[in-house]
């Protein structure tokens, strides 16, 4: 019978039963999950920054629930995925490291409980697990630029077939999304996974959204010219420097480099993805800024805070595209009277530094990138203008799915639902910690592999491979994680119980820094076997 375990209370299956099992499986919630690239908890005007307008976004926050402590335990893109579709951590999944893993879609996921349970399911936009998805009725994913996807004419794969779909992504992302909605099988509760590529590097924004939040508005983070005293050697040989790191091509959208150069193939590459109508439009708005710049280039820390402002023009624009995005599939859910009965969340598969650290990417465990973007509406069960101070995390999507479809949680899943928590009771029990772990060193970007814990106030990292060092801050007195007070005695006491409170989370997770070091230094050998 293919409703036992499913939460029902069935004995034979008869075609009573199996009535009455349709009549509860209509009543299961929908779940529309929307989660977007890299972005910020700090582009989204929900959470207070003043740096730009997600009016679509916020919608499900005053009509539902947003989370101020939301984190992800690896932060970056395909481990994050992966750990969202099992509930597991990434040395539980097998996924540790974009294109060093592949994910193993043989395992248990979410998509594949909720089908069993008589969901119809989808994902469409981006999937970056190196493997093709498993356990969905349709999918649609980016392919292009090694499964990154592209901003303009980008490819998708429609159930194994390649094909380039006209139009800017994250519009033709919805449009797959809508019309998967419109053909769905009715009879039946639906999971849609709408990814968008966007904001992910290299931040290309939608022609008309040029200009449009203005370049040179954003405000500087306090701590961009960040000197990196007050911490180990990950922070200084970290490679993620607005200033260092972005290039005149891909990142600031110079056709030649200031010294006459060519720029790399990649971002020509993009260019000439471009229609030629839209590539005057693209040209009309960029040629003039690389032209200014060459007439009186700049050095230093100016150079710096120019290229800052280059950055949050196109990050800030491409944004806005999301956010519009998302309004047209909460007006789409009114239209079909389909808001009341559908968990809607928005997040996104880690943070992302907004020149917060001088810095661009993710990785680290420090504040900007280890937490998402969270907030989440369901009429039926979440008070509007909820707030969730709670500690929630990426591994407590499937459980709480599963919760709320009322399907038995495996006994191996390592989230918890946060059903309870986002409905105000939550349990004694409620985690008090988090734990991280980060591998994907040597690597892009070059952040070191480190672990650690955080609870309300404290956050504990060990960085280890070819580093040997610790780092602890205080979160109340030091938000900004600019001075580790590891070994600063008048920390003893707090140093101790960090450390009790990490030992407790790895055997709680069934993870060590020898077990870890060794199965991705393997990781890392398979993958180079298989490129050869
Ligand atoms: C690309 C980007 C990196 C980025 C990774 C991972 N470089 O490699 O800046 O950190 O993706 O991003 S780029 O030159 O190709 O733009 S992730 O979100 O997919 O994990
Ligand atoms: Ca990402």
């Amino acid at each position: 019978c293919q409703w036992a375990g499913v939460g029902l209370a069935l004995g034979a299956c008869s075609s009573k039963d199996n009535r009455q099992a349709e009549e509860v499986t209509k009543k299961k919630p929908n779940i529309l999950f929307i989660m977007s690239d890299d972005h910020a908890y700090q582009a989204v005007s929900a959470y207070g920054h003043g740096i730009n307008k997600t009016p679509n976004i916020d919608r499900i926050a005053d009509e539902g629930a947003i989370f101020n402590n939301s984190f992800v335990t690896n932060s970056i893109c395909g481990p994050s995925r992966a750990v969202m579709l099992t509930g597991k951590y990434s040395h539980q999944n097998g996924f540790y490291a974009n294109y060093v893993s592949v994910f193993d879609g043989k395992q248990q996921t979410l998509p594949k409980i909720l089908k069993g349970a008589g969901y119809t399911t989808a994902v469409v936009g981006k999937w970056h697990l190196g493997s093709d998805p498993t356990g969905f009725d349709y999918w649609n994913i980016l392919s292009g630029a090694g499964g990154q996807g592209d901003y303009y004419n980008p490819d998708f794969n429609e159930m194994g077939k390649e094909k380039i779909i006209d139009g800017y992504v994250t519009d033709i992302t919805t449009d797959l999304a809508l019309n998967w909605l419109e053909k769905r099988d009715q009879e039946k509760p639906f999971m849609l996974m709408l990814h968008q590529k966007a904001p992910h590097r290299n931040w290309m924004p939608r022609l008309d959204q040029l200009g449009k939040i203005k370049e040179g508005s954003a405000k500087l983070p306090s701590n961009f010219h960040d000197d990196y005293e007050g911490r180990g050697r990950a922070a200084r040989e970290g490679q993620m420097e607005i200033k260092s790191i972005m290039r005149w091509g891909h990142d600031m959208k110079f056709t030649t480099q200031p010294n006459g150069e060519p720029c790399r193939p990649d971002f020509i590459r993009e260019l000439n993805r471009m229609k030629p109508e839209e590539r005057a439009k693209w040209d009309e708005y960029y040629t003039p800024i690389m032209e200014g710049f060459n007439k009186k280039p700049l050095e230093g820390k100016a150079l710096a805070e120019w290229k800052f402002q280059r950055y949050m023009h196109d990050y800030l624009n491409t944004v806005t595209t999301v956010d519009e995005n998302v309004g047209r599939v909460l007006d789409y859910l009114d239209k079909k009277g389909l808001s009341d009965n559908t968990i809607v969340v928005y997040t996104s598969d880690q943070g992302f530094y907004l020149g917060e650290h001088g810095w661009f990417d993710k990785r680290f465990m420090y504040e900007q990138s280890l937490r998402m973007p969270l907030m989440v509406r369901y009429p039926k069960h979440i008070k509007p203008g909820t707030k969730v101070d709670d500690m929630v995390m990426n591994l407590d999507f499937m459980p709480t799915f599963l919760d709320y479809a009322g399907v038995d949680v495996p006994s191996d899943v390592q989230g918890a639902s946060f059903k309870q928590v986002v409905e105000g009771k939550t349990p004694k029990t409620w985690r008090k910690s988090i734990y991280y772990h980060y591998y994907h060193y040597p690597g892009t970007h070059m952040v070191k592999r480190h672990y650690g814990v955080r609870t309300d106030r404290y956050k504990l990292i060990r960085f280890y491979h070819d580093n040997d060092e610790w780092e602890m801050y205080d979160l109340e007195k030091d938000p900004q994680e600019m001075t580790s007070v590891y070994g600063d005695p008048a920390y003893a006491e707090v140093q101790a119980e960090m450390m009790k409170v990490l030992a407790e989370n790895q055997k709680k997770y069934g993870d060590d820094e020898q077990t870890s070091k060794r199965l991705f230094d393997q990781e890392q050998i398979n993958h180079t076997e298989r490129v050869k």
